[in-house]
């Protein structure tokens, strides 16, 4: 069985990372950056903030976004200058296609002691959209775990899809703010995601209200290249934004450069990239798209506000347990879709033209 990262404790992560704990301690997966010295930005701006250094060090301000068109519904792909389409999922059928995703059934994400049953009937595809619900109801879970929440979780590789080693992978999608729901959009390696991750977007609302988290974990190296970018302020009424990566060959490597709303808000090149050569030109990365209830980096979503519990610490700031800081952070409503759901309107992938 494949070793998966996600499921190892970040701070197990950065201790294999050697990442320097420089103001953190070293359970906290995220440092606080929002703390009051680096608040978040107004609306239509994207802010790119340094982690895993003294808060606030590095901050780019880029072009603000379109956030209020519907999800595309016409089956007219736009190609990039440099790229061509090459696969991908509009999602706009009726029903989550099966030759492309493996709908979990699972307990997936135990590891970080998540508290989600993924069930095929949280994933559903209907206004051009997937929407991916989070529920709060008990379930019997198959293997026999009880569960007080339901969320989905979509994977390629159970069904054999795999994408190309060099391409551009893009998401359009809409992030429900809440503590304890982590959607994301990743790529794992076909020889399993120990081997290399791309995280090209992971949300942890409650760490980091308004923005959203990508970095790699390459041959053992972990958290390369871990940045956080403002998308929005946190609202009941999400946009809609996009998150890619490009991987490209480098005369020095393997190039991933990271993208918000349609601008490259940072570049990794890997000197080492053993993974690339244990990959295919045509099938190295597998895609998940998934939303976790709960665990170690997300606090649970009906616990108090700004409390990551299991690790003992405040999301934000604070003394745990009682005087932690809530500013930015969301409720879960559960009985608001907005509020629970996360709608991708597509997932492409371009091949270098
Ligand atoms: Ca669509």
């Amino acid at each position: 069985m494949n070793i998966d990262l996600r499921t190892i404790p970040t701070a197990a992560r950065l201790a294999i990372a050697g990442v320097a704990l420089v103001g953190l301690a070293a359970c906290q997966p995220l440092p606080p950056d929002n703390t009051g010295t680096t608040p978040n930005p107004p609306p239509g701006n994207v802010t790119t903030t340094t982690q895993g250094a003294v808060y606030g060090t590095t901050t780019t301000t880029v072009a603000p976004t379109t956030t209020t068109a519907p999800p595309t519904n016409n089956g007219g792909i736009p190609t990039p200058a440099g790229w061509k389409y090459s696969g991908g999922d509009e999602f706009n059928g009726s029903t989550v296609d099966a030759s492309k995703w493996s709908e979990y059934h699972n307990t997936y994400g135990d590891g970080n002691k998540e508290l989600e049953c993924n069930s095929p009937d949280n994933a559903d595809v209907s206004g051009g959209a997937l929407k991916i619900q989070a529920k709060k109801q008990t379930v019997t879970c198959p293997g026999g775990a009880v569960r007080n929440y339901t969320t989905a979780f979509l994977g390629s590789r159970e069904v054999g899809k795999y994408y190309p080693k060099y391409a551009r992978f893009e998401m359009r999608a809409k992030l429900p703010h809440a503590q304890g729901l982590w959607p994301a959009f990743w790529l794992r390696h076909r020889n399993g995601a120990g081997v290399a991750e791309v995280d090209i977007m992971e949300y942890f609302h409650s760490q980091v209200p308004g923005k959203a988290t990508q970095t790699l974990h390459l041959d053992g190296r972990t958290n390369l290249s871990k940045k956080t970018t403002a998308f929005e302020q946190p609202t009941l009424s999400p946009g809609w934004h996009t998150w890619a990566v490009d991987i490209l060959p480098d005369p020095a490597g393997v190039r991933f450069s990271f993208l918000v709303d349609g601008t490259v808000v940072h570049t990794y090149v890997d000197t080492q990239h053993n993974w690339a050569e244990a990959g295919t030109a045509s099938g190295t990365w597998d895609i998940a798209l998934n939303m976790a209830v709960g665990g170690n980096w997300t606090g649970a979503p009906d616990d108090t506000l700004g409390v990551l519990r299991n690790i003992s610490r405040c999301s934000i700031s604070g003394a745990f347990p009682n005087t932690c800081s809530t500013t930015g952070i969301k409720r879960v409503d559960w009985a608001s879709p907005a509020s629970t759901t996360y709608d991708i309107d597509y997932v492409r992938v371009y091949t270098p033209a």
